[in-house]
């Protein structure tokens, strides 16, 4: 028998909230459809690519008097890239939707990622099986993978295993990335007259997967209370023994959503945003010198301590190294099969990319320590790009601080101490139970996505929105994919992608951080949230991040 943690046998008690409109189940709903749409950018060249999906209205759901009746459908959900907390929720809520739509109706899930559909590999749910997992963190419960669904092939395949089990809708739960594949193979479910529906629901820690119809992702909202769970320990172990700096990077790949939002809630010294460092083009050494400064500042007034929070793919928004990453990964392309470079010696595979970097790229490359060009060497993702998680930019920066530091003692510029620990949170909080708000937001966007399914709709990502306000006042509905669509380039190809929300500068979320950065840089503003993900006032457990109530206040004054 299973051994379950007290907090697990808590959490498999609680009740997610729905939307009203989706509380007397998807039999009961009216569907009310908005305008045509078209997509964010490129118009001409998304519709020619989704010639059958493109230009849907986007629909919302209102609850209905009358019931209807629902004909049996076996529907298959794939959990697609980084975990995030939630994920189990979305397949329970569609779990419930589906069996309370009609009990026939059966649900597969596809192990291991978008492999699972392509290789035939899955599981039929039933109740004790979906159970066990109500509430909780991780995507354990059938895997993920990062497989791109994308080749004709890989449809044809996937045609084969629906068929083969009877299934007439696939809901792809992911991010940017994993939906623009469920974009894509909507399009092909159509264009083969297949009658199968696609349904996606947007997942993912980095909240970059937003926009005017999507407020925010699933797990951003737990990952970012975790971290600063984490972040206000820290602070207090540096309040309390002052003599450490803590540098600290967080997760959220490009984006810096997650790193501004937990120390909106935390309130460190140092906040570096690697969209405001593209936008004002610091260089590395203007970084150096910003945080030198606070560091120098705070140590004459008595304080060899502080926090820095510092954005997971920082790196490749500095411009020199930007430019210089941009150049590895095409030439570790050319180098991926390359035997002589990938048996080299790691001294001997510095000198080979160097030769092959331009002058500019080669002297940046070449100024890193060590262990960052080793770090820079290794495999990218399945887009060719450089794995940020890998890369350790908070030693980096701490090595270039402490010289800087050490040449200024020499000249009699800096009296004080500087004594760095590093940490990485990101893998701490993927998985975490769902907070309230995941747990009902999931809940919800599962349950959702079978309403979507119900009316037959394909080509939609489940959307419920209005998540400032209390459950009940959720509105619950869908967007059609290629409405966030636009051209990007990928392995030097224009292809239609999902376009990547990252930090405004000119948003009310950055400004809340701009406006009081000198205050929580030289006095102690500390928060500590502490774990309030579960239990707690619920002013603060049940709410979402302090980045959506920001942005919808916003939106609300200017209505
Ligand atoms: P998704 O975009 O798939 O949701 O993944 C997000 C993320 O957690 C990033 O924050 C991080 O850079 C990356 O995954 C790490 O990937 P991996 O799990 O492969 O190490």
């Amino acid at each position: 028998m299973k051994k379950l943690s007290p907090l697990q046998i808590e959490r498999l008690q609680y009740q997610p909230k729905l939307p009203s409109s989706l509380q007397n189940g998807v039999n009961s709903l009216e569907l009310v459809e908005g305008s045509a749409t078209q997509s964010v950018r490129d118009q001409e060249q998304i519709q020619a690519l989704f010639e059958n999906t493109y230009g849907k209205p986007t629909v919302t759901f209102n609850s209905s008097s009358s019931s209807n009746s629902s004909e049996v459908r076996n529907v298959g959900v794939i959990l697609s890239g980084g975990q995030a907390p939630g994920g189990h929720n979305v397949i329970a809520g569609l779990y419930d939707a589906l069996k309370n739509a009609n009990s026939s109706n059966k649900l597969y899930g596809f192990l291991g990622g978008p492999s699972g559909i392509i290789e035939g590999k899955y599981v039929e749910f039933t109740d004790e099986f979906i159970n066990d997992y109500r509430n909780t963190g991780g995507f354990d419960i059938i895997g993920s993978g990062r497989t791109k669904l994308e080749t004709e092939e890989q449809f044809k395949s996937s045609l084969e295993v629906c068929k083969k089990l009877n299934i007439s809708a696939v809901v792809i739960i992911g991010g940017d990335d994993s939906n623009t594949n469920a974009a894509l193979l909507a399009e092909w479910f159509v264009k083969n007259n297949t009658g199968i529906q696609v349904i996606g629901c947007p997942k993912t820690i980095d909240g970059d997967l937003k926009n005017e119809q999507i407020e925010i992702s699933f797990g951003f909202d737990t990952a970012t209370k975790t971290y600063a769970e984490l972040i206000g320990n820290i602070q207090r172990d540096a309040n309390s023994a002052k003599k450490y700096w803590h540098f600290i990077k967080i997760m959220g790949r490009s984006a810096s959503h997650v790193a501004l939002e937990a120390a909106l809630q935390t309130q460190p010294n140092v906040t570096l945003i690697s969209e405001e460092v593209e936008a004002k083009k610091m260089s590395l050494s203007s970084i150096i010198d910003y945080m030198v400064d606070i560091i120098v500042r705070r140590s004459n007034s008595g304080k060899n301590f502080g926090i820095a929070v510092i954005p997971e793919g920082l790196i490749e928004f500095i411009p020199e190294m930007g430019s210089m990453i941009s150049n590895l990964n095409d030439i570790m392309a050319s180098l991926e099969s390359d035997s002589s470079f990938t048996s080299a010696s790691a001294s001997e595979k510095f000198s080979i990319v160097e030769s092959k970097l331009s002058s500019e790229n080669a002297k940046v490359y070449a100024s890193l320590p060590a262990l960052i060009k080793t770090q820079l060497l290794a495999d990218r993702d399945p887009h060719g790009n450089v794995q940020v998680s890998k890369i350790e930019t908070e030693k980096l920066l701490i090595e270039m601080i402490s010289s800087r530091l050490d040449e200024m003692k020499s000249a009699g510029q800096f009296s004080g101490k500087f004594s760095a620990q590093s940490h990485f949170f990101g893998y701490e909080g993927r998985c975490a139970f769902p907070s309230n708000f995941d747990a009902d937001y999931c809940y919800s966007l599962g349950f959702n996505a079978f309403a979507l399914i119900n009316f037959g709709l394909t080509g939609y990502l489940s959307s419920v929105r209005n998540l400032t306000q209390p459950a009940d006042q959720w509105i619950a509905g869908g967007v059609p994919l290629t409405m966030m669509m636009n051209m990007e380039k990928r392995h030097g190809e224009m292809k239609p992608v999902i376009q990547k929300a990252l930090v405004r500068l000119d948003g009310p979320v950055f400004k809340q951080l701009q406006d009081n950065r000198e205050d929580w840089a030289m006095n102690d503003r500390y928060l500590f949230p502490g774990a309030v993900q579960y239990f707690g006032p619920s002013s603060v457990c049940d709410i979402t991040t302090v980045t959506l109530q920001l942005e919808r206040s916003k939106e609300l004054a200017s209505v």
